[in-house]
């Protein structure tokens, strides 16, 4: 069967929305590897209905993966019926489990899967691990592909696990509808999130491993530190959570079903996917300017046109011009 998989994204898209996994995992890996292949796989997409995207970000270790592992379970209930509206039914769940450390398969990646192995035959979930390869602009545009394929295929809720050090994690981490910041008790842990740029970014906090010592420390920390940001309408609440135990998941749901209410009764939803396709379409561009003036870097053109500079037959500027056809 695998053997006869499709290379073609137009039928592997018509399998994976038929319920074909391996058909979905062979679509991410075209987006993931980037070139033409992946292209063909936006221009299916980037059709389709968005899925309902919750990000979970934090620093290396702060359980994340135990937590996503956990609510998993919590997400397969459905959404809660919250802030007027009605509970409904969710029928599958996709993960991504991002691991911008390493180009190739690196021990986070394993780490998670071992993790969330407990899900591994479950058909209603989808878990999928990504690491930068050759897509164009690197993961910053892979996992918007990525997820707005999951939703292609028929995923009307994406968790997004993210290690968040760097500012292009903070960047994935800012892709999502909702994000999760996750922290732990111990003295300066939302210093450092501060420092990372994570307390922005924030919908909601997860005080995680909450059977430690510091838990109301960390609580009136954050909450000092809110007091002195200038929030919207939105305060980001503060949950407790020990992932290790599957403890605090259904209050955390809960409030990402409130974060999405509040969105979507102000259309903030709409407006925020909207900024973030402007943006995404800026990059894109500009990925591929970068891409025209690596191709032509390395073309006899080029060469011919450096002698001169350097011969000082004519200036950069001149040349430049030159060699993107203003002159
Ligand atoms: N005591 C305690 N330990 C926990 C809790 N949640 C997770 N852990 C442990 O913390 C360690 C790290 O958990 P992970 O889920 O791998 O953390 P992560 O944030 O995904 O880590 P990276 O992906 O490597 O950044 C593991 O040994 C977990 O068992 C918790 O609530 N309490
Ligand atoms: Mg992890």
């Amino acid at each position: 069967m695998v053997g006869q998989l499709s290379r073609d994204p137009q039928v592997l898209m018509a399998e994976a929305v038929e319920g074909s996994r391996v058909a979905l995992a062979r679509l991410l890996t075209m987006v993931e590897r980037g070139g033409a292949d992946s292209e063909a796989v936006a221009a299916l997409s980037y059709r389709a209905p968005i899925p309902y995207t919750v990000g979970l970000t934090g620093a290396p270790g702060a359980g994340k993966s135990t937590l996503t592992d956990r609510l998993i379970t919590t997400v397969r209930t459905g959404w809660p019926a919250v802030a007027g509206g009605e509970a409904a039914p969710l029928d599958q769940v996709a993960v991504l489990a991002i691991d911008p450390s390493s180009p190739f398969t690196g021990g986070a990646i394993l780490g998670d899967r071992v993790r969330m192995q407990e899900h591994a035959t479950d058909p209603t979930v989808f878990i999928r691990s990504m690491a930068t390869r050759g897509h164009l602009g690197g993961l910053s545009l892979a996992v918007p592909d990525a997820i707005r394929t999951l939703g292609a295929a028929g995923m009307p809720v994406v968790l997004v696990e993210t290690v968040g050090v760097g500012q292009m994690e903070v960047d994935v981490a800012r892709a999502t509808d909702t994000t999760v910041v996750v922290m732990n008790p111990g003295w300066g842990d939302s210093m450092q999130a501060n420092k990372a740029g994570l307390l922005e970014i924030a919908d909601i906090f997860v005080i995680n491993k909450a059977d430690r010592p510091g838990v109301k420390e960390a609580r009136r920390d954050l909450e000092q530190m809110l007091d002195l940001s200038s929030l919207g309408t939105w305060r980001p609440p503060i949950v407790e959570t020990v992932a290790a135990k599957g403890a605090g998941t259904e209050d955390l749901w809960e409030q990402v079903a409130l974060h999405r209410a509040h969105l979507e009764r102000d259309h903030l939803l709409e407006s925020q996917r909207a900024g973030r396709l402007d943006d995404f379409l800026a990059r894109v561009v500009a990925a591929m300017v970068e891409r025209q003036v690596a191709d032509l870097r390395a073309s006899d053109r080029y060469s011919a046109t450096m002698a001169d500079v350097a011969a000082g037959v004519i200036d950069p500027y001149r040349a430049a011009a030159m060699l993107l056809g203003d002159a």
